[in-house]
């Protein structure tokens, strides 16, 4: 029940301003604070620029290049109100990944940190599209071309009257496979996001301050950083380097009561809490993109008196569409889907399998699946369902459970091996920092199991440690899935979005 005319950068910063949320804070970042109605009339000046002196026109595609800051959300705002579809890209891809994009989505306007100028600039030399870049202050200093030339204009700005299903926003998935898709988002997905995850699951309110560490062009970061704080008129952190120290120096600072973060970092800051940081202010800690093991759930129950929201999403899908809530969360458990949204488990022939059973989840909702002109449409797109990369299972009362990414199950001498069971069981022994486990291949059993492992502080690789985490395992869970491979590591190859690259862990033995 959206009007038919929406524009999702308005109802995020002059419809709180008229609201009563002006004086409000609603961005801190880089050294300053930024009020809903400094936002609005910011992000109202940058349109103007976006539109007389830039010439971008309703339905052009504007890339966003940055780190976290207000600047980048300001941009992307004020694209939005210009009737722009814009592409956030994160500040580490290099120039032909950058030109990846920027064919795929025909992007005609770049707006780009000056300090990541570099590789913009050599990627619009080659590209047929791409014709104006331009350089924004990130360190919001108002100190670049775009804030000069907006420094000059009116803090009243029309909008662009789009429509609720415009597209307003396209989300790359992160791309491992070399061969990265694009989503497309309508205004009204925006506030269906809010309205759904942000209202029924986090009850946002106006006295919240959200912190956390993924990237704003990751569409879960755009969710929890920017797009629930905004609806609600709550304040939004925003760090650049968002490692676990920076993000509890904001959370005491700030009093932040909720976070967006990956397990790993939740790991971190468990240990930095018996070290004496205090994270008392959080209310909710929202864990997402990597699979959430139980320790650090039952740890930060027990540290914190309040349970971890585990969810799953997907870009395809905007936001997280299955979800633990305050009211029944559970361990080793992801919840149940947000409202509006359906999940399934099924087979490969879309047949739904009993619960209890493992299969392929596939979900259905608001806000997807659209990919932009791919073909790949007709193979995770099935009657109306999404499917997803990962394997569940649902349980007689509804409730999901994370089985596997379809490529992280591991056939050993014909039995099916989850490797995050695995993982699990390795990562409740004190020796292990982080793991990963994955197939590698095997004359005789086809695949044996192998896990990657980074040794918590105070223990050193030797043939013991492998004996006795091996041991471990098979104490834990049915002997024949311990790892007859371990191998350590300092540290494990991830994705700019903080997930484990286990395909990079894979080529390892080929
Ligand atoms: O689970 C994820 O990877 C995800 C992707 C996009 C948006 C939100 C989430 C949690």
């Amino acid at each position: 029940d959206y009007p038919e005319y929406l524009n999702a950068g308005v109802e995020l910063t002059d419809v709180m301003v008229t609201k009563g949320f002006g004086d409000h804070t609603a961005l801190i970042g880089n050294g300053r604070q930024r009020t809903y109605k400094e936002l609005t009339d910011w992000t109202n000046r940058l349109a103007h620029a976006l539109v007389q002196d830039l010439g971008v026109m309703p339905g052009n595609r504007v890339l966003i290049r940055s780190a976290n800051n207000p600047a980048m959300v300001a941009c992307w705002l004020a694209a939005t109100k210009a009737g722009a579809v814009v592409v956030n890209t994160m500040p580490m891809l290099r120039s032909g990944e950058l030109a990846q994009i920027v064919d795929k989505a025909e992007i005609t306007h770049a707006l780009c940190d000056t300090r990541l100028m570099d590789e913009m600039a050599s990627c619009a030399k080659k590209s047929k599209y791409l014709k104006t870049v331009v350089g924004f202050d990130g360190t919001s200093n108002h100190d670049a071309e775009l804030d000069r030339l907006a420094l000059q204009k009116p803090v009243g700005f029309e909008a662009v009257k789009t429509g609720r299903d415009d597209v307003a926003l396209l989300g790359f998935t992160s791309g491992t496979t070399g061969d990265p898709k694009a989503t497309m988002h309508f205004h009204r997905d925006l506030m269906i996001i809010a309205d759904g995850y942000g209202r029924e699951v986090l009850k946002v309110t106006p006295e919240d301050v959200f912190v956390g560490s993924p990237p704003l062009a990751f569409t879960f970061g755009l969710g929890g950083l920017a797009v629930f704080p905004l609806r609600f008129g709550a304040t939004a952190t925003l760090l650049e380097n968002a490692s676990p120290p920076n993000m509890i120096e904001l959370i005491e600072t700030y009093k932040a009561t909720v976070c967006f973060t990956a397990p790993t970092a939740y790991r971190v800051m468990l240990n930095a809490m018996e070290d004496g940081a205090d994270l008392s202010s959080l209310r909710a800690a929202v864990s997402a993109g990597e699979t959430l093991p139980a320790p650090i759930y039952d740890e930060w129950q027990a540290k914190t008196g309040k349970p971890m929201l585990d969810g799953i999403g997907a870009t395809e899908m905007l936001h997280i569409f299955v979800t633990n809530r305050f009211e029944d969360a559970r361990p080793n458990c992801t919840g149940r889907p947000v409202t509006g949204y359906e999940a399934r488990t099924v087979d490969d022939n879309m047949q739904d399998v009993p619960a209890g059973d493992i299969g392929r989840l596939a979900v259905r909702g608001p806000t997807g699946c659209r990919y932009l002109n791919d073909n790949r449409q007709k193979k995770y797109v099935r009657d109306g369902w999404n499917i997803t990369g990962d394997s569940f299972v649902r349980d007689e009362e509804g409730y999901f459970h994370f089985a596997a990414r379809n490529d992280d199950m591991i056939v050993s001498s014909g039995y099916n091996i989850a490797a995050p069971e695995v993982e699990a069981a390795l990562l409740s022994h004190a020796a292990v920092d982080e793991c990963a486990v994955v197939g590698a291949p095997d004359e005789q059993r086809g695949n044996i199991v192998e896990a990657h492992v980074v040794l918590a502080t105070g223990f050193a690789a030797s043939e013991n440690v492998r004996k006795m985490l091996q041991d471990h395992v098979k104490a834990m869970i049915a002997p024949y899935k311990y790892p007859r491979s371990v191998r350590f590591h300092s540290a494990l190859p991830k994705t700019a979005t903080g997930k484990i690259q286990r395909f990079v862990l894979r080529e390892l033995n080929k």
